[in-house]
């Protein structure tokens, strides 16, 4: 099942959220900031015992002083116009933070807009890859619940006009 939701991701409560993090797990801005100051300085702590991250690649820890249970840390890929293998990237960051999930035995999940921030990847694209490799692993995966949290309105009516086309498509 999929869920949306304008708002904050640092307030979800469930087994695991999604931060969109860089290549050095040692925090930053945007979504990243937001998820370490809510959960405390013991994240950049374990944090700083990972060694980092490829891009399209994840990691977790636990979740602290969050409310949700754990964070599942990945590295979406920085725009440089669409040649580098942006969108396979940007796949991999869904697919293989849900799969990791998975292996945890996670099944409340909630995503960020990976890379559509200081990233610049286009919203429009990033949200259509979001949701195939979400809608793809769901499909084989079907006791898993993924929360989209939009934090800007386009990002939000993106979702929102992509779910209901899909959910349209299913009937
Ligand atoms: N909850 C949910 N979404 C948010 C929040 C929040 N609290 N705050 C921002 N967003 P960005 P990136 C949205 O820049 O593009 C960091 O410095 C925001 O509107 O956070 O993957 C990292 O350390 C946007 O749609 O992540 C990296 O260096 C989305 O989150 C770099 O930024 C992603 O924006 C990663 O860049």
């Amino acid at each position: 099942m999929i869920h949306l939701i304008k708002g904050d991701i640092s307030t979800f409560a469930g087994d695991a959220i999604v931060n969109a993090a860089n290549t050095s797990l040692l925090g930053g801005g945007g979504v990243d900031g937001a998820i370490h100051r809510a959960a405390g300085p013991e994240l950049l702590a374990e944090c700083k015992t990972l060694g980092g991250c490829p891009t399209g690649e994840a990691k977790i820890t636990s979740g602290y002083k969050l409310t949700s249970r754990h964070v599942i840390h990945t590295v979406g890929p920085i725009w440089r116009g669409g040649s580098q293998n942006e969108a396979a990237l940007l796949a991999s960051c869904y697919q293989n933070s849900l799969q990791l999930a998975l292996s945890h035995g996670l099944t409340s999940i909630a995503f960020p807009n990976i890379s559509t921030g200081v990233y610049g990847f286009p919203k429009d694209l990033a949200a259509e890859i979001a949701l195939r490799s979400v809608r793809r692993f769901l499909d084989k995966n079907p006791d898993v619940e993924v929360s989209f949290y939009c934090f800007d309105d386009e990002n939000y009516s993106l979702y929102r006009g992509l779910i209901e086309d899909l959910d349209e498509a299913a009937r």
